[in-house]
């Protein structure tokens, strides 16, 4: 018999993915939204699984709706994908961030526990709670000192996911992942918003691009590869702790860089942090500018990954490089851009 998987937050860039690799091995998957615009379907429909998935409503700060939704469709797997997932809101949304990305989790936790201990369970833990990182590299033993109030609740529900582990016997797992990145990507995320920006911009559609923090540095892996890996977590013997990331680092600038060569924009870069900003070398003109109002109140300057053990015990490795993931997403903005699609 197929086995069954409930994805939370499944209209989300990580549920449609993940959706699509487990369709593709035969899983039965139910995918749980939350009610919204005509548009909520989109990356499903990218991804042309929209009628392939189960889809339920699904609140995660409703128990009894958590607890009857285990009951009703039975999973042998959850994955729980859905959170407020973008940092920069939850320093203005700090209570949201932390009852629907840590207590929801508990929720989640508890009704596992409530309805059928033998169900396996995935927590989107990230590499936001090593924040101030203290290792050049962090791994699965790198000390967590988080830094928005989107990474103080994902180690709440992390911690709650281990204590499940440890308490209850559940087969709970922590998926530590770092930045993934996808043309299914939001656009309120970095990356999107360049790879969006400088499509418009090569185009005339827009005059010029304005970020935040350009210094700082992330291991941005392509989304594919990461619900892989989350899959082959929930596959092991016992719940368990993994990194995942590629172990390169890149600049927020330099990403608009890789960003601006496939677009065909001449850049060249000028001023101090707070005031820098790049001009298309062939009219001068500034198209990427920074605006210290988006600097975040606490920063996580830098992270990369070890995933050593994840590839050890998993067997896994990225696929996408840097370069290859950032021509991913512009060539798919470019396309969308030209037809006048906005997604
Ligand atoms: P998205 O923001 O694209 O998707 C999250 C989904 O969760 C959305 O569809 C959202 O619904 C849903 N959701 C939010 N609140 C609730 C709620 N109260 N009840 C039910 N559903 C809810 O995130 P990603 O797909 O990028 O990430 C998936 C998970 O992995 C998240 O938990 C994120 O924090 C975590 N993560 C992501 C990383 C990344 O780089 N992408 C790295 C590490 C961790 P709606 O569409 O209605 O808003
Ligand atoms: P992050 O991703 O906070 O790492 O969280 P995001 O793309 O939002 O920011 C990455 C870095 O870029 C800097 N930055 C900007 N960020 C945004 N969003 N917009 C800008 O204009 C801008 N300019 C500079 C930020 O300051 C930051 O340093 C993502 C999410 O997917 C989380 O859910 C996940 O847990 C982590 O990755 C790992």
């Amino acid at each position: 018999m197929s086995k069954r998987a409930l994805i939370t937050g499944i209209a989300g860039q990580d549920g449609a993915y993940l959706a699509k690799l487990l369709l593709e091995k035969g899983y039965r998957v139910v995918g749980g939204f939350r009610r919204g615009g005509w548009s909520e379907f989109w990356r499903l429909r990218e991804m042309k699984i929209e009628n392939d998935v189960e889809l339920r409503p699904f609140e995660l700060m409703e128990y009894s709706n958590v607890q009857r939704t285990l009951e009703k469709e039975r999973p042998d797997e959850v994955y729980n994908l859905a959170a407020q997932s973008f940092v920069g809101l939850s320093f203005d949304q700090p209570i949201h961030t932390t009852t629907t990305n840590a207590i929801g989790t508990l929720h989640v936790l508890e009704a596992i526990r409530m309805v059928n201990k033998e169900i396996r369970f995935y927590q989107a833990s990230s590499s936001e709670m090593f924040g101030k990182v203290t290792d050049a590299l962090q791994s699965e033993l790198t000390r967590f000192h988080p830094r928005s109030p989107y990474g103080v609740a994902k180690l709440f529900a992390h911690w709650a996911t281990v204590n499940y582990r440890e308490a209850h016997g559940l087969h709970g797992t922590n998926g530590i992942l770092f930045n993934h990145e996808s043309p299914l990507r939001g656009q309120e995320f970095v990356t999107r918003k360049i790879t969006l920006g400088l499509a418009r911009i090569s185009l005339g559609l827009q005059q010029e691009l304005v970020l935040g923090n350009v210094k700082a540095c992330r291991d941005w892996g392509f989304a594919g590869d990461y619900v892989d890996a989350m899959w082959r977590m929930l596959q092991q013997p016992q719940g368990d702790d993994f990194v995942v990331a590629t172990g390169q680092t890149h600049s927020v600038e330099e990403f608009v860089d890789a960003g601006a060569r496939v677009a065909g924009v001449p850049l060249e870069w000028r001023g101090e942090l707070a005031d820098r900003e790049a001009i298309d070398t062939r009219t001068g003109a500034v198209v990427v500018r920074v605006d210290p109002q988006l600097f975040r109140p606490a920063e996580v300057d830098t992270v990369r990954g070890d995933a050593s053990k994840a590839r050890r015990l998993l067997g896994w490795e990225p696929t996408v490089a840097f370069p290859e993931l950032v021509a991913l997403m512009m060539e798919a903005d470019l396309r969308r851009a030209r037809a006048g699609v906005d997604l």
